[in-house]
């Protein structure tokens, strides 16, 4: 039977859940307006006031916030408590620029482990379970956040971070990890040096994973199920909204129910600001409405995808969210065909590639020009000369078909990619370089 963990909020009507938003909702714009001289300005200009906000469906008046806001009033500039109140700060950086940092007060945290029990929970952990949490700790969300919301079920934690994945194996093995916590790269990677050091599944005690933090398709979800032999579970988050927990999968794996007394999700189109109907892709806004210290407004994520609100065979009737379906700005575009690098990463994965690969963009006298690179196995590896160039060729002809763009591939041998830790580095663009 479905265990949940709040099964009041979870299994909510919408009428509760609408009710508890729409309170929730007024009191922190009227907060937030009072506290942050930030939030206060942009309203004004915006001509909106505390009072036009009466209840949900008024939420589309406010300014949307973005990224870049977090980094003009870097470092405390969006809390809206004063510090002696906060207890924690965590900080990204990306890929570019300079990092943002965002506080929580100890309740803030307290919600931050009840998203991440409700995310482990449908997971199927409870407090007999042995919880690795390979995310890494420190200034990055997903360490701390997992490993708050273990905590709250009572499950043996075990704080392994990240690296020095011989050693995560053995601790695994010895201490009888059940439910392991990393992203899906790293998953797959332990998987290959478990397999590297002759132990298999069966040596392991795992039943389930939970993985986030990057983009993994539902090819790689099946490799990680099959390697490791468990089930895999998508947590969505981030760092400005609260870091993992924002959304969870349950046994259905199909979206994730998205925390809603916490978070208001909307759906826009990304280049005209337009909300958009359920059912429609586009790009994601959080609102977050229970936070005291970091309670952004109508957040731009930059993460594509579609939310739905059917049906759930587990129960649940938070709304759901797709897989992000890629970021307004991972999205590539090559000689003016947009290129998101899942598109690429399903091809490989059917095709019966690895997942370790990665994709190199240039351009020479103003051509743009794409290179898949994929790891082969030793099988494949020991091939003919003539037999890998038309494995090559046969790949580069599927991409052709999906991507309507000419890509070169390079059959690489077996751990040539650089493995990584954490997010997996998948595009080089070289063309950034050069502007
Ligand atoms: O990655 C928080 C997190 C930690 C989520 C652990 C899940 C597990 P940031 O470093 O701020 O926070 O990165 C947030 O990562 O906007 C998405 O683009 C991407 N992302 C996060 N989860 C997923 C996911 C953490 N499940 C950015 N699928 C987000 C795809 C994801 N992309």
């Amino acid at each position: 039977m479905e265990r949940y963990y709040q099964p009041e909020i979870e299994t909510a009507s919408r009428e509760t859940i609408v009710a508890l938003q729409n309170e929730r909702l007024v009191k922190t714009v009227r907060r937030v307006y009072e506290n942050v001289p930030f939030y206060r300005e942009k309203m004004i200009a915006a001509g909106v006031s505390p009072d036009d906000i009466r209840s949900i469906e008024d939420l589309h008046k406010l300014p949307f916030s973005y990224k870049k806001d977090l980094r003009d009033t870097y470092p405390y500039g969006l809390f809206a408590v004063p510090l002696k109140e906060v207890v924690r700060l965590h900080a990204s950086s990306g890929t570019t620029g300079k990092q943002i940092v965002v506080g929580y007060t100890e309740k803030d945290l307290q919600i931050w482990s009840d998203c991440c029990a409700r995310a482990l929970t449908a997971a199927g952990c409870t407090n007999e379970d042995i919880v690795q949490v390979s995310y890494g700790y420190g200034l990055f969300t997903g360490g701390l956040g997992a490993d708050g919301g273990a905590m709250r079920l009572g499950a043996t934690t075990i704080p392994a971070s990240t690296g020095n994945t011989q050693r995560q194996i053995t601790v695994m093995h010895d201490f009888g990890a059940t439910i392991l916590c990393c992203t899906p790269s790293y998953a797959l990677h332990i998987a290959e040096v478990l397999h590297a050091n002759g132990m298999t599944k069966d040596d392991l005690h795992l039943k389930a994973g939970i993985f986030g933090a990057e983009p993994w398709t539902n090819e790689m979800r099946r490799q990680i199920e099959d390697q490791l032999g468990i089930k895999a579970f998508d947590i969505y988050g981030l760092t400005e909204v609260i870091g993992p927990g924002v959304g969870f999968e349950c046994c259905e794996q199909s979206g994730m129910h998205i925390n809603e007394d916490h978070f208001i999700v909307e759906v826009i189109d990304p280049d005209t600001g337009e909300v958009l109907p359920e059912g429609t892709q586009g790009e994601l806004v959080f609102t977050c409405i229970t936070k005291e210290a970091f309670p952004i407004l109508r957040y731009r994520t930059r993460d594509i995808g579609v939310i739905t609100r059917g049906k759930c065979s587990c129960g649940r009737t938070l709304v759901k969210m797709s897989k992000p379906r890629g970021r307004t700005d991972d999205m590539l575009i090559i000689r003016g065909v947009n290129v998101f690098p899942s598109q690429i990463e399903t091809v490989l994965l059917e095709k019966g590639y690895s997942a370790n690969y990665q994709i190199i963009v240039d351009r020479a006298n103003n051509f743009d020009s794409i290179e898949v690179q994929v790891e082969i196995s030793n099988e494949i590896f020991s091939d003919t000369v003539r037999g890998l160039a038309e494995r090559a060729k046969e790949l580069s002809a599927a991409l052709k078909t999906l991507l309507g763009l000419n890509a070169k591939v390079t059959l690489l041998e077996p751990n040539s990619i650089p493995r990584s830790e954490g997010k997996a580095v998948r595009v080089i663009d070289k063309r950034k370089l050069l502007d």
